[in-house]
Parts: C-alpha cells; sequence; structure tokens
C-alpha cells in the first residue's frame, strides 16, 4: 500500500482526524494536500485532546513525518502557535516539512475575507473568516505569496506591492478602506522566516522519493466532497479541492502512485455555513444530534447545523473520488432513537433522482425520500467488533454501505483512539 488518501465524504467534520491519527502508527509520511487553519480536526489520545488547524494529525504519532504539501495556503502565524502549542505539551514536530512552494496567508488576505463575508451579508458564505478565499485567489491570480518568496527579500517587497495595488484600490472604493502599506507587510512576513527555514523543503522529490522506496504515504484531506471548489455546492464551498485529484495537485504526487481512498462518513450528516442541506433538521431531533454528537466547529465555535444521513450525497462521494473504502463514523451518537430515517433519493420538482443533481438550482429544491430503519438502545461504544453491536445497529451499517456504494472497513464508537471497530 505505497500511497492513500483519507478525505471527508460529506460537508467535513466526519472525523478524519481520528481516523488519521488511528493509521499513523502504520504510516510513514502524514501529508496535508489542501486547505489551510481552516481545518479542525480532534484527535483524542487517552484523556488528551489536540484541535489541530494546519499541521497534519500525523504529528502525533512519533514515528510519522509530518508534510505541509504545495497545496496548502499558510499562515504563518498560526503555524508557529500551532508549533509552539504543541511544543508546550511534548509533542516533538521537529520532523515538520513545508513545502516551499505553498501560498502564504497574509494579513490582507485575512481581512479582505471578512471584509467580503461582511459585505455580502445575507448572502455570504459563512467561511471561517481565515483568508483561505482571497489567498487561494492570490494564487490563481498569479499574484500569491508563496513560503520560498520569505527567503529573497526582494522578491517578497515586489510581490506584495503587486498584489496590494489591486486590492487597495479594492479596498478604498468597495469596502471604504484605509490603504494596506507593503511595507508593514514585508517586515511582518519577514519576521517569520527565520523560524520556518528549518522546515521548508522540496516535498515532491521527498513524497515521491518515499513512495518509490515502499514507504506509505498517507494524503489527509480537509473539509469535505461537498465542500470542494469543482464538485461541492459552489458557491458555497471552500476554495480548494478536497477530493481525491486534489491529493495529486496539492502534493506533486501521480495518480498511479495511490492505491486506496478512504473516504470519511459520519453515520448522519452535519455542515457548517451557508448552503443547501436536503436533510437538516430544525427540531428537536436536530438538537439531540448537535448535543450528543458534540457539533461545534473546531477552528470557529460556531454551531454545526444537523440532519440525516445521506446516501445521495455517500453514492456521490463514492464517484467523484473513487473511493475504495468508507470508515463510517460517530454511530455511537445514534443510540438511543427508535427509528432512524435514512434519505436515499431526493424529490425534485416532483421526480424521483437517485443522483445528486449536477445544478445547484435543483439541489437547492431537492426534498429527502426517507426509508425508516430499526434504532437500538444499547450502549455500543465499548463494541470491539463486528458482532459486538446490537442487530439493529449491524443492520443499519449494512443498509449504509449497500447505499453508499463502497464497502465500510472500520466504524468509530466514540471519539477515543481505541473506540473503533475494524471489519477485514
Ligand atoms: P473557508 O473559510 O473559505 O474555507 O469557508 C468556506 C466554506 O467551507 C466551510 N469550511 C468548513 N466546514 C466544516 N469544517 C471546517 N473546519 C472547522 C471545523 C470549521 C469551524 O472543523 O469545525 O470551526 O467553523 C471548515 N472549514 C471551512 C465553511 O464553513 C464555509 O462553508
Ligand atoms: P474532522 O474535521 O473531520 O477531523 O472532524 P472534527 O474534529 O471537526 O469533528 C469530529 C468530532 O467527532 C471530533 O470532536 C471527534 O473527536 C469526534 N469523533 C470522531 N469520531 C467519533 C466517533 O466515532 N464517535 C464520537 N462520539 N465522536 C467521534
Ligand atoms: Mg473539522
Amino acid at each position: 500500500m505505497p500511497a492513500l488518501v483519507l478525505l471527508g465524504a460529506q460537508w467535513g467534520d466526519e472525523g478524519k482526524g481520528k481516523a488519521t491519527d488511528l493509521l499513523g502508527g502504520s504510516v510513514d509520511y502524514v501529508v496535508r494536500y489542501q486547505g489551510g487553519n481552516n481545518a479542525g480536526h480532534t484527535v483524542v489520545v487517552g484523556d488528551q485532546k489536540y484541535a489541530l488547524h494546519l499541521l497534519p494529525s500525523g504529528i502525533l504519532s512519533p514515528g510519522c513525518t509530518p508534510v505541509i504539501g504545495n497545496g496548502v495556503v499558510v499562515d504563518p502565524a498560526v503555524l508557529l502557535s500551532e508549533l509552539s502549542g504543541l511544543n508546550e505539551r511534548g509533542v516533538d514536530t521537529s520532523k515538520l516539512l513545508i513545502s516551499g512552494n505553498a501560498h502564504l496567508i497574509t494579513p490582507y488576505n485575512v481581512t479582505l475575507d471578512k471584509v467580503t463575508e461582511r459585505f455580502l451579508g445575507k448572502r455570504k458564505i459563512g467561511t471561517t473568516g481565515r483568508g483561505i478565499g482571497p489567498t487561494y485567489a492570490d494564487k490563481i491570480n498569479r499574484v500569491g505569496i508563496r513560503v520560498q518568496d520569505l527567503y529573497d527579500e526582494s522578491i517578497l517587497e515586489q510581490k506584495v506591492e503587486a498584489a496590494l495595488e489591486q486590492k487597495n484600490q479594492l479596498l478604498a472604493k468597495v469596502f471604504n478602506r484605509r490603504a494596506i502599506e507593503s511595507g508593514r507587510i514585508v517586515e511582518e512576513m519577514l519576521q517569520y522566516a527565520d523560524q520556518i527555514r528549518p522546515y521548508v523543503a522540496d516535498t515532491t522529490l521527498i513524497l515521491n522519493n518515499a513512495i518509490d522506496d515502499g514507504k506509505v504515504v498517507l494524503f489527509e484531506g480537509g473539509q469535505g466532497t461537498l465542500l470542494d471548489v469543482d464538485h461541492g455546492t459552489y458557491p458555497f464551498v471552500t476554495s480548494s479541492n478536497p477530493t481525491a485529484g486534489g491529493a495529486c495537485t496539492g502534493a506533486g504526487v501521480g495518480p498511479t502512485k495511490i492505491s486506496r481512498v478512504i473516504g470519511i462518513l459520519k453515520a448522519y450528516t452535519t455542515r457548517v455555513g451557508a448552503g443547501p442541506f436536503p436533510t437538516e433538521l430544525f427540531d428537536e431531533d436536530g438538537e439531540a444530534l448537535r448535543r450528543i454528537g458534540g457539533e461545534r466547529g473546531v477552528t470557529t465555535g460556531r454551531d454545526r447545523r444537523c440532519g440525516w444521513f445521506d446516501a445521495v450525497i455517500a453514492r456521490y462521494a463514492t464517484r467523484v473520488n473513487g473511493l475504495t473504502d468508507f470508515f463510517l463514523t460517530k454511530l455511537d451518537v445514534l443510540t438511543g432513537w427508535e427509528q432512524i430515517p435514512v434519505c436515499v433519493a431526493y424529490e425534485i420538482d416532483g421526480m424521483r433522482v437517485e443522483e445528486l443533481p449536477y445544478s445547484q438550482t435543483d439541489f437547492h429544491h431537492a426534498k429527502p425520500i426517507y426509508e425508516m430503519l430499526p434504532g437500538w438502545s444499547e450502549d455500543i461504544t465499548k463494541a470491539k467488533t463486528f458482532a459486538d453491536l446490537p442487530k439493529n445497529a449491524q443492520g443499519y451499517v449494512k443498509a449504509l454501505e449497500e447505499m453508499s456504494g463502497a464497502p465500510i472497513s472500520a466504524i468509530g464508537v466514540g471519539p477515543g483512539r481505541t473506540e473503533t471497530i475494524e471489519i477485514n
């Protein structure tokens, strides 16, 4: 198994951090390939809880080399504070590698993210306000600042000036804001240069060599399939490609090297931020899922929107990612419901639709068609094997597997490292 991808099959927060950590002991490299510190990945080790934003979850496995790939956007201040926070808790972070081609989130990109959201008012995306969208926009617009630019002061000055030229006009004319002075930005960015330098490397070369040497490389996605800028619920998406193809471009590794793509799938559905969500609940069931599942944003602290499992979305994730298998998470949260509704298809303008519609107008009109599955009341958090699960919980897992189009190879029954059932 030379290289594998682990990604969110829904709208993020499926439990990718826990799943990556679980595999951490058997992999040599864990690589973030997109997104930035908008991500919030929770890992629970014994009585210690870690919330990782920019760093790969593999940083908590001593044998593993964590890598920030070229496709990631890096806020240098956040990077350094996340590293020192882990060091204070005794975690060794010295093996970290950061691509010199990764783009930097600058203070003006954070400002632009926030003022744009305010300007959009009711039409806002509900971003995390971390500067992610404007930084990727700069990258595509070819006015981005990269990690390697920190080590050529004159290039850095030229690039920051070029990036600010248009932005200052926009800030003044549209947002009624004062101009940002390029010298101040350059000075701030240069403050970080020396501290980051030991980690900067040609990560594409290192990762390809590692794979050729038979090492195991895990690509860890942030956010989820439905938040993908190409395949998600555009424009209510993030500005990168969390889907499997993003691992290739975001790390510089060819698709022929990847042999397994795991979709992390929550046993129900959540979303944070704006946008369509067919199975969303506005009643006490939604409130109960939020409370029992602890559904609160790891980065922003926002309440997550909650709803029943949506098999149309799971099938779509199987398709666009070429999933080989699923890890089903948070099955324990569903304990106690007499019957559990599962969305098997949509009704759109009077028609039954089995696949996710490509038209966002149709998706906004989609009404879930539910099938009721029998629930269970037994505590499942101590279950170690599939056979330990009550019959109805087994039935729920099997039904989801059938509807979703790929086998379920692990089941989460609690947040801890050991609260997982592996199915061979
Ligand atoms: P952005 O900031 O430009 O990426 O926001 C665009 C949309 O992407 C959503 N998004 C997320 N959705 C789920 N989880 C994310 N990470 C945090 C977490 C979120 C938090 O783990 O809880 O703390 O609020 C994440 N990051 C981005 C975002 O909500 C927008 O809908
Ligand atoms: P990520 O962004 O996909 O890594 O997920 P988050 O960390 O944002 O949110 C998932 C939450 O669910 C975290 O609080 C995890 O500790 C928790 N979690 C993960 N797997 C399980 C599980 O199987 N059961 C329960 N109860 N909690 C889980
Ligand atoms: Mg998260």
